[in-house]
């Protein structure tokens, strides 16, 4: 039989890339707005690729999803209205929607081939969806943002790398608008890259999120299929600060990374990403 290998260019003309062995090809298509497919492969099972990036496996996408989602929504007293930028996948969703607080979580994605494809292939990923709570909003999330003023107390950026349609996802004026869609207690998180092969971009991120919110802080999760495999978020707070959270008082979830202990550990860095922000 024939070997196929799918080979993710990792930083665009830097000399590192990763391979996948591949089993078969699910879905290939040109979106609106981008390259997308749908593979499964030997080691991490069936994966969303965006313009050549992996976006999430059915093997890892624990470790994001839930540290994206538990990290803000556990900061937050009673997070009830809570909005998703990007995360067509709906894992972010999914994480959201076991707060038994939460009333309403939206989901503002740009392209809805992506929802459709995940709902298709990557069920145990996108199932909270269809959830009565969940509302999908097919739509350009800076204007969404721009247009929802002292609403959300929780806003998740799950976007992808910041070039072409993300691009604007990074940056000052993004989260001025971000500060003004929250809640007057309300708490921002964004993925925000590898600070070991995109340092200049963390600390631009991180910056820039430090001129607009009283509080910010940067934690990493350990995600095998992104590059260097340790990954930075960025937490842009009004009030709560998410390392002062007293983690005797958070109730037990199901989960398979993050923890109690893994909340005050996430936010402890390595000397040279200390340097970076
Ligand atoms: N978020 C993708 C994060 C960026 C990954 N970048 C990379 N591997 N170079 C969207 C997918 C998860 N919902």
């Amino acid at each position: 039989a024939m070997d196929m290998w799918l080979k993710e260019m990792q930083l665009e003309g830097e000399g590192v890339a990763m391979s996948y062995k591949i089993k078969e090809t699910l879905l290939r298509k040109q979106t609106q707005y981008q390259d997308m497919a749908i593979v499964d492969s030997e080691v991490f099972g069936r994966m969303l690729i965006l313009d050549g990036i992996v976006q999430t496996t059915i093997k890892d996408e624990f470790v994001y999803h839930e540290m994206i989602s538990h990290i803000p929504l556990f900061t937050h007293p009673n997070p009830k209205k809570v909005l998703v930028v990007g995360g067509g996948d709906g894992g972010a969703i999914r994480e959201i929607l076991k707060h038994k607080s939460v009333e309403k979580a939206v989901l503002c994605e740009i392209d809805k081939d992506v929802v459709d494809a995940c709902k298709k292939y990557l069920p145990e990923i996108s199932c909270a969806l269809d959830d009565p709570r969940c509302e999908v909003f097919i739509g350009d999330g800076i204007k969404y943002v721009k247009e929802h003023k002292n609403e959300f107390d929780v806003i998740i950026v799950d976007s992808t790398d910041p070039f072409s349609i993300a691009e604007g996802l990074f940056g000052g004026n993004f989260y001025k608008d971000i500060y003004e869609a929250l809640t007057e207690d309300g708490i921002f998180v964004a993925q925000t890259e590898t600070p070991f092969f995109l340092p200049d971009t963390v600390r631009k991120v991180f910056s820039d999120a430090k001129a607009i919110f009283p509080v910010t802080k940067l934690f990493m999760a350990a995600i095998p299929t992104y590059p260097g495999g340790y990954w930075s978020f960025t937490v842009g707070s009004k009030k709560y600060d998410p390392t002062q959270v007293d983690i005797t008082k958070i109730p037990e979830m199901d989960t398979k990374y993050y923890t109690p202990e893994i909340h005050k550990a996430c936010f402890v860095l390595p000397k040279y990403i200390k340097e970076v922000i």
